[in-house]
């Protein structure tokens, strides 16, 4: 088989700073659809005053150069040269001096969504993480910080807004008219000194809402969002959590904003969620816009953590950045633990890690055990749009979490504060980052620093056994680290669990000493600092025997088995005095039952063990003290891919959906009755509110109804039919509608009709249908979405229809993905190999659902491997494409 593999590899350890500096440049943009110039000013310094100097070479790519002017003069063509990545001056001058280099771009043309592309009529700019090369060319790369100035001259008619980064200076009509029509300027400042991949501009006729946040110094901030018109009915919610996030943020952080104004744009093509532009963040719609009767509780939760995470990268992120892109977790991996731990200051705690932990499993694990594995911080890349991962994103988040624990509280602050004293202004690295929290604490993160550079989940091992002579608990403890590309072998690593015990009366049990390895005492609880491959801990003072409650919180991210029994843990799921664990519990006891049912010829029989775990349910379900949204987690049975990924090899996806539907039903019927009476106590009453309370009670609610839906006798069916008729909000419509649709019910397809035909205007709910129907089980949803790629309301143009569509049939239907005759890979390697030439990143990211390939049964990965060979071999290919393609099949 031919594959091509002449893409060239960056490498960490080739990093070298630039020869120059440009510390500051003046652009000015004459925007015109087809035909934008930009004209690009930058004052050029070199680093080194003696002895030859280097070539400048700047990065650039699609551009027409128009012209390059040295000091004011025209430089011949002699004096530089052009491929297709660079523009070269082999011999600059000895001194500082400006160079000006004006390039024609094509944004309507640009369908990469990289660079100035066009978004509903309004100019809008993408440059992290090289999208700055497709508007000029310059050092495009994160660790040249340079102050900006910013023109841009636009037509009147259709672009009354005019924004880029900084402060507005000044603004006004052009004297002159253009192409027979009115033209006007706005000129920007952006005092802090940024990387080029923080640059934005947008131009457009947009509906702006304003507000104002005063700091906690005093300081006046203007906040606008802009949206389309018709649209501003659906910003408030946004405005709010900015606002939450601006306060949170000087609260437990001590971190001020600092500019005068603070600017959102949602627009509906981007091909991520959103981007920390400096002073101008511009989103995805889909994570701006809500209102009750079009976003589900879901969306609302997103769009609180996703403004705060691009708020949080003001920061982490902007005023401190990353020294080069295998830095990326510096930034991403810490401004993710800041939102998580934001949204759990605004909703319930325990619930938000229970969802955090359900995410990294079921996101960064299959990737972590997989053909994609990679450290979270990556020694090399071919292309680095590719490594915006779970792994850099939540298991780099993990590790803060994890520096948090080693360290204590108040240690950690203190690290933060000295890494932002130390760095600001600066690009720094995650040798920076773990110095400042040496440093601060005078404790030693040599050994913890390989998290950063070895890939694949740890696997911890523990061992509980009880002396009751000299009432002493040991834990032996064994680690390992399964092999994951290009690092066959793995150092044992410092892993902190936090522990606790739990005794025969389910009452906590204290323990007095502790010998044998390094343990931190916080009252009855502990945390063992895991550092040799094997290592036993003894606890001491154990007045009688208890089952340790192990890695609470999910402290580390690690896969943890011990020599407890299923009667242990279902003590524990019944007592846990951590509600984190008692959820754990219920999930480990869940899995292993439904993976018994996808092996088993008869999985409805239920035996007695079946029985005692659905009572074990049951009392947690119905039990009127415990958080709803709690509830409602324990009620999430684990989805086919969290089985799969337990079962790891030789895996049939119908058998597991078979099992699980199985179990699901049998809970229902044994339950009913109770079930029913739940679901009619937890009504709403009063106006819809998308609060934890509300959405807690939403969530348990819906489970409920989903389970009712599946009982023999239509009651369900009716209570979902008339729970999407009186729905008062987009939330319980929807999932009555869901529930509908995927337990193949004859009620559904009447209700999708009637919703498309209320919602046909409304991109972002359509998503929801789309998706709705990509994901059900049934053999007929393969048929369906074939006809959808035809259905007017779809458009492989748009990155949020494609993915609602081919990213959650591809995503989160592992039945009908993973179909036994290969028909749903080719579906999938078909609009890949349609979309690549168009958004290579958003093909790649579609690509990537076929990492988990080589854990499917015989059969199915041969189909699998058939699809993942035609798209190697086709050509052209982009880089982004081949780069997945290629490191999944070796
Ligand atoms: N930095 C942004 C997300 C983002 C990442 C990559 C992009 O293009 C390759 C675009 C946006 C964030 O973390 O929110
Ligand atoms: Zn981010």
């Amino acid at each position: 088989m031919m594959m091509r593999t002449d893409y060239s590899i960056i490498r960490l350890e080739d990093y070298r700073p630039t020869p120059y500096a440009i510390p500051r440049l003046a652009m000015t943009f004459e925007l015109h659809p087809e035909k934008t110039c930009v004209r690009n000013e930058m004052h050029i310094e070199p680093k080194e005053s003696a002895g030859e100097k280097p070539a400048l070479i700047l990065n650039g790519e699609g551009l027409k150069l128009l012209s390059v002017e040295l000091n004011g003069s025209l430089l011949l063509s002699d004096d530089y040269h052009v491929d297709d990545k660079h523009l070269t001056i082999p011999h600059p001058p000895e001194q500082a001096f400006t160079l000006t280099i004006t390039t024609e771009i094509n944004p309507t043309a640009n369908t990469r969504l990289e660079g100035l592309y066009r978004t509903s009529n309004t100019y809008c700019t993408q440059c992290e993480a090289e999208g700055f090369r497709r508007i000029t060319y310059f050092y495009d790369r994160p660790d040249c910080l340079s102050v900006y100035d910013v023109r841009l001259e636009a037509p009147v008619t259709g672009n009354p807004h005019l924004l880029s980064n900084g402060n507005l200076i000044d603004s006004g009509a052009l004297t002159e008219k253009r192409d027979g029509s009115d033209w006007h300027f706005a000129q920007w400042h952006d005092p802090h000194p940024k990387p080029a991949y923080l640059f934005a501009c947008v131009a457009g006729d947009l509906a702006r809402i304003e507000d104002s946040f005063t700091t906690s110094s005093g300081r006046e901030v203007n906040l606008h969002i802009y949206v389309e018109h018709g649209k501003e009915d659906r910003v408030s919610y946004a405005m709010d959590a900015l606002k939450r996030s601006m306060r949170w943020d000087e609260e437990v952080y001590g971190r001020e904003y600092d500019l005068d104004l603070f600017q959102i744009v949602a627009v509906s093509d981007f091909n991520m969620g959103a981007m920390e532009n400096k002073g101008l963040n511009i989103f995805n719609d889909k994570y701006v816009l809500a209102k009750p009767d079009t976003a589900t509780d879901t969306d609302y939760a997103l769009i609180e953590a996703i403004i705060a995470h691009e708020y949080f990268h003001n920061w982490t992120g902007n005023r401190i950045t990353c020294r080069d892109w295998f830095q990326l977790c510096l930034k991403e991996g810490l401004t993710v633990f800041r939102d998580q731990e934001f949204s759990s200051d605004m909703r319930s705690r325990a619930v938000k890690r229970i969802e955090d932990t359900r995410q990294l499993r079921s996101r960064q694990f299959p990737e972590d055990g997989g053909p994609l594995a990679h450290p979270v911080r990556p020694e090399s890349y071919s292309e680095i749009n590719n490594f915006y991962t779970a792994t850099v994103y939540e298991k780099g988040a993990e590790l803060c979490r994890m520096i948090k624990a080693i360290l204590g509280r108040d240690a950690f602050s203190n690290g933060l504060d000295l890494y932002f004293e130390r760095h600001d202004g600066e690009a720094a690295t995650i040798e920076d980052f773990l110095k400042a929290f040496e440093d601060a604490s005078g404790k030693d993160l040599s050994q913890f620093s390989l998290w950063y550079s070895q890939a694949g989940t740890p696997d911890v091992a523990v061992t509980s056994t009880y002396n009751a002579k000299h009432k002493e608990l040991t834990l032996a403890v064994e680690q390992s680290c399964p092999a994951t590309p290009g690092q066959p072998t793995k150092r044992a690593m410092h892993i902190p669990v936090r522990f606790g015990l739990i005794g025969k009366n389910g009452q906590e049990v204290s323990f007095t000493n502790t010998r044998g390895g390094d343990i931190d005492l916080h009252g009855m609880e502990g945390i063992l600092h895991i550092r040799e491959r094997k290592q036993s801990f003894v606890l001491e003072g154990v007045e009688s025997p208890a089952l340790p409650s192990l890695l609470r919180g999910f402290s580390a991210p690690v896969r943890l088995r011990s020599n407890l029994t299923d009667d242990d843990i279902l003590h524990l799921m019944q007592h846990d005095s951590d509600s984190f664990n008692r959820w754990e519990a219920s999930q480990y006891l869940l899995i292993r039952t439904l993976i018994r049912k996808s092996e088993q010829d008869n999985p409805i029989e239920v035996n007695q063990r079946d029985m005692t775990l659905i009572e074990a349910l049951g009392k947690v379900i119905f039990d009127p003290q415990l958080d709803m949204a709690f509830r409602a987690e324990i009620l999430a049975i684990p989805s086919e891919t969290d089985i799969a990924r337990e079962i790891g090899r030789n895996v049939d996806p119908d058998a597991i959906h078979h099992g699980r539907e199985t179990f699901r039903q049998s809970l229902a019927e044994r339950l009913q009755t109770q079930l029913r009476k739940l679901y009619h106590s937890l009504q709403q009453h009063g106006p819809y509110q998308p609060d934890a309370e509300g959405s807690g009670r939403r969530a348990l609610r819906n489970r409920v109804l989903d389970l009712l839906v599946m009982l023999p006798d239509k009651s369900g069916i009716e209570l979902a039919q008339i729970q999407f008729n009186t729905a008062t909000n987009m939330t319980d419509r929807f999932a009555a509608l869901a529930s509908l649709t995927h337990h193949g019910k004859d009620a559904a397809k009447p209700l999708l009709t009637s919703f498309y035909e209320q919602f046909k205007d409304d991109a972002l709910v359509i998503d929801k249908w789309l998706s709705l129907q990509a994901t059900s089980p049934k053999s007929d949803c393969l048929a369906t979405v074939q006809s959808l790629l035809d259905h007017p309301s779809f458009s492989l143009n748009n990155p949020n229809r494609t993915r609602a569509l081919i990213g959650a049939f591809a995503m989160s239907n592992a039945c009908q993905f993973n179909r036994a005759d290969g028909k749903g890979y080719r579906l999938v390697a078909d609009i890949i190999l349609e979309l690549d030439d168009k958004n290579p990143q958003t093909a790649a990211r579609l690509l990537n659902n076929f990492r988990s390939w080589r854990v499917l049964e015989e059969g199915r990965q041969a189909k699998a491997r058939t699809e993942l060979e035609r798209i190697a071999t086709a050509n052209p290919l982009s880089k982004d494409v081949a780069d997945i393609v290629n490191r999944c099949l070796h």
